[in-house]
């Protein structure tokens, strides 16, 4: 492609910015126009993509990490075949129910690969995208697993501290197929970066491992250039690309002016002079539009002979690899979570639920190949990690648990990447007081509607001593806030196991699975079949005839209610117990199945050791509720329980109370 014929194709893209944000009234041509180049460069030599399966498994992976530059991407969709991305989606930009909404959301416009606008979360997912190409690789081959995944990141990407954990991880790895290009254009919304930034980008990546270049970012030949030495790379690459935000708008170029809103016409005027870009809005000359569909057919043989690749491979492996792409669970699953019920019913245990995470996972891992486990330092007390795991590493990708290092939120974001690549569900571990730092992958997860599963271990002030700083008390609130997320909190090793059973099956959502570090009684001897936590709650212990009291709770203080319950019995008080371990799931439940286990004893009481934030749903807003009103405090757990007290005393006292016997 000759230089003019370049320019033409970019100048395409930032035509259809310019006009679009116009038309919309709002939107980001600051980016889209800076960083055209690049794109064209990418999506016309560079990235294997074919629009017309643009889910292809074995296609490149771009991820435009600066989310507000989305027209970038719409703008490519477009020129290059992506059917769904009409022109007339491209006009509907930014407006309710089009394909083309304010930030890229995996979920509403194919080609999409991710949900990015938060910065920074994109260039995380990638890294997490690029683990599962290495791992899935290395146990199906290179044959059909062999493709790269190119990040575009903006300034704000590199600034939040995010990316420190991502890069700092990926040069770890050696992930060498991942490759983000730089969009250095020293402007972000306050104005040029100077005002609150002085990192040198290339060297803080470089000392993180990767192998880094700066180009003129305008300059075709260089990009075209510098991606062929990434491609060569044993590291990972970081390109930083010198460009000028808005190229080409005639007074905003280079400025913050052109980050955020419409140009405005004589702006947009201007630069389509400047561009020499004569055709009216949203209108591509026939000759370009043919150029970008040219380009768009670039992968198509590619996509062919990969599939004959496929479709050679030995039926079971074949199958295998189908199977996992499309996420669907293995059939021995059931199996082995009959197993681990049947062990229970045989020999009951009275550990700690982190303890029967590990218990269940021993049994679930071997059966479950997708899964990857891993842990945010905190292995041994996660117990995430069975005797027979092997450390994913460079070079050798085949194992399935990462040590993800000290980095909750780089995990969070990887663990993203990877359910979006396909073929992996991925779980990990830290504290659960530490969702806070994973909390805006959580909630992208959520939004996307991606199978993460979060084990998040010492889940109250029952992890005694290390304190309140280590405490969570409004976390499991904060988290239930998220919609769209399941916050399993299993009473003992059965439910605990059930609960791993619906966290796999929930396809299109995350799950947090907050586990005790202390030991819990087995309240369930008797083997049954049925998952009990499907619908969220259930009567664990019912009243010997018609209850005066229901008592609610989770985790750790469903053992709790059972004493209460004896003592009660001893009062000649008729108690039930129902044990929650899902919120969501239970207040999704029908009307009346929510009834009958809600149930109409005259008092209802919650126990959970956190706050009460969201249990007026269960336990109506006069319920009693024993938990935490503040922060914990550093102590033996069994002190703690007393002193903050969410003992079984306390809480028959406040239904004896209730009921006017006290
Ligand atoms: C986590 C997060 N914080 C803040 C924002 C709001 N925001 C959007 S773009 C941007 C910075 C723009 O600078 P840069 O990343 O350099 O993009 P460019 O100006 O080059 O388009 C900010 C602060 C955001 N999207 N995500």
């Amino acid at each position: 492609m000759n230089r003019a014929q370049h320019n033409h194709m970019a100048n395409a893209i930032r035509a259809l910015a310019m006009d679009a944000v116009e038309q919309a009234k709002s939107g980001h041509p600051g980016l889209p126009m800076g960083a055209a180049d690049i794109a064209t460069v990418l999506f016309t030599q560079v990235i294997k993509f074919d629009p017309a399966d643009p889910k292809w498994p074995d296609r490149d992976r771009f991820v435009l990490s600066a989310g507000h530059g989305s027209m970038l991407v719409y703008a490519l969709l477009h020129l290059l075949g992506v059917e769904a991305v009409t022109m007339e989606q491209i006009k509907k930009f930014r407006q309710l129910g089009s394909l083309t909404p304010g930030h890229p959301e995996n979920f509403i416009t194919p080609g999409i690969e991710t949900t990015t606008g938060p910065l920074g979360q994109g260039l995380a997912n990638a890294v997490g995208m690029a683990i599962a190409e290495r791992h899935l690789a290395a146990e199906f081959g290179d044959d059909i697993v062999n493709h790269r995944t190119y990040v575009l990141a903006s300034d704000g990407d590199l600034m939040e501290g995010i990316s420190q954990e991502a890069i700092a991880l990926a040069g770890h790895l050696k992930l060498n197929k991942l490759v983000v290009l730089f969009d250095d254009n020293g402007i972000s919304i306050d104005g040029p970066l100077t005002l609150a930034d002085s990192v040198d980008q290339p060297k803080r990546f470089e000392a993180a491992g990767w192998s880094v270049s700066r180009i003129d970012g305008h300059d075709a030949v260089a990009i075209a250039a510098a991606v062929a030495r990434a491609k060569s790379s044993d590291k990972p690459s970081m390109i930083a690309c010198k460009t000028q935000i808005g190229y080409g708008a005639p007074t905003k170029a280079g400025k913050s002016s052109a980050h955020g809103s419409p140009l405005g016409a004589d702006e947009i005027n201007g630069a389509r002079e400047k561009l020499a870009w004569s055709d009216a809005p949203f209108q591509i000359p026939p000759e370009v539009l043919t150029q970008w569909r040219a380009a768009g057919q670039r992968s198509q043989g590619a996509r062919k002979e990969w599939s004959k690749r496929v479709a050679a491979m030995p039926a079971n492996k074949r199958a295998e690899f189908e199977r996992r792409m499309r996420g669907d669970l293995p059939g021995n699953l059931n199996t082995a979570i009959r197993s681990v019920k049947e062990s229970l019913a045989l020999a009951p245990k009275e550990i700690a639920t982190r303890t029967a995470c590990e218990f269940a996972l021993e049994s679930i891992i071997p059966a479950v190949p997708e899964m990857i486990g891993g842990s945010a330092d905190l292995t041994g007390s996660n117990n995430t990690r069975i005797k027979t795991m092997k450390t994913l590493a460079a070079p050798d990708y085949a194992g399935r648990f990462i040590h993800y290092g000290i980095r909750e939120h780089g995990m969070a974001a990887a663990m993203n990447g990877m359910a979006l690549h396909g073929g992996i569900i991925p779980y990990s571990g830290t504290f659960l007081v530490f969702s806070d730092y994973c909390r805006p992958s959580i909630r992208l997860a959520a939004l996307m509607g991606e199978r993460v599963i979060h084990v998040m271990t010492h889940d109250s002030i029952g992890l005694g001593e290390d304190g309140p700083t280590h405490q969570p008390i409004e976390h499991l609130a904060a988290l239930r806030a998220i919609p769209n997320l399941n916050v399993f909190r299993p009473c003992d090793a059965v439910e605990t196991v059930e609960c791993w059973q619906l966290a796999l099956e929930s396809r299109d959502r995350p799950s947090v699975m907050a586990l005790t570090r202390q030991n819990v009684p087995q309240l369930r001897h008797m083997l049954d079949e049925r998952n009990r936590c499907v619908a969220g709650a259930y009567e664990i212990s019912s009243a010997d005839g018609h209850a005066q009291v229901s008592i609610f709770a989770t985790g750790s203080e469903v053992s709790i209610a059972v004493d209460a319950q004896k003592l009660l019995d001893g009062q000649r008080v008729r108690a039930r117990v129902v044990s929650v371990p899902c919120f969501e799931l239970f207040l999704a439940q029908p009307d009346d199945v929510r009834r009958a286990v809600i149930g109409d004893a005259v008092v209802k009481i919650g126990v959970e050791a956190a706050v009460r934030q969201g249990w007026d749903a269960i336990i109506g807003s006069d319920g009693v509720f024993v938990g935490m009103n503040g922060f914990g405090a550093s102590a033996p757990y069994k002190e703690l329980y007393k002193h903050f007290g969410i003992t079984a005393e306390k809480v028959a006292e406040a239904a004896l109370s209730k009921l006017g016997k006290r």
